[in-house]
């Protein structure tokens, strides 16, 4: 498999899964301003959306959007025990975290990386992303360790990769206690310190 990726971006949540199944797998670095490969390929060729994470598999087919890439992961590993089986209560309760991360946590982060934004779109965007990490904290009250339990499971990894983004615009993670711990927890994987370290992270 070969996973497309920059660095510290929403692609270090499947890098982190293939890592947590095992998986053997390729790195490729995408520019995401150029939108070329650092083997010298158009990235558009590969996803025409133009955005990371992309996972090329065996067959040749490139699977895009995060959340899908990681559920297919977990479905090839089935052993890995990283997502429900397909069909369950448990595994709709899964795609429902994995949405809410992507749809509501990951995707309120936009306008505070768009150069483009004004200074009001970016204090809206704060406040989103405020009250999605509200929502996030809320989800551990019961003093669960991971977001579907006591296991660590596919949104986890998705979860703590948006949860790294919030120091870059200068949100304290602290003030979200569990959500805190969670993060510390889910960093000190060896999956995740290794994905890390291998972007360039740490
Ligand atoms: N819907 C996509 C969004 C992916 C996304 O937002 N990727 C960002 C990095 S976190 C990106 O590549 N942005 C560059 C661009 O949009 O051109 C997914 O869930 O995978």
């Amino acid at each position: 498999m070969e996973l497309f990726y920059t660095p510290g971006v929403c692609s270090l949540s499947p890098h982190i899964v293939l890592r947590e199944v095992g998986a053997e797998f390729d790195l490729t670095q995408v520019n995401l301003a150029e939108k070329t490969t650092d083997k010298g390929g158009d990235y558009k060729e590969v996803n025409p959306r133009g955005y990371v994470p992309a996972l090329r598999v065996s067959t040749g087919d490139v699977i895009t959007e995060g959340s899908a890439i990681i559920q297919y992961l977990a479905d090839q590993f089935p052993e890995s025990g990283l997502a429900p089986a397909a069909g369950t209560i448990e595994r709709a309760k899964l795609h429902s975290a994995l949405n809410f991360v992507a749809a509501e946590v990951h995707k309120s982060f936009a306008p505070l990386f768009d150069a483009s934004s004004t200074d009001e779109l970016k204090e809206a965007a704060q406040k989103k992303v405020v009250s999605r990490f509200d929502m996030a904290e809320d989800m551990f009250k019961d003093g669960r360790e991971y977001l579907m339990g006591s296991k660590f499971s596919i949104v986890d990894a998705y979860l703590f990769t948006v949860s790294t983004w919030l120091q870059m615009v200068g949100i304290d993670i602290n003030q979200w206690p569990n959500v805190s711990k969670f993060a510390d927890r889910i960093r000190n994987r060896p999956s995740v310190q290794a994905a890390m370290k291998a972007e360039g992270l740490i």
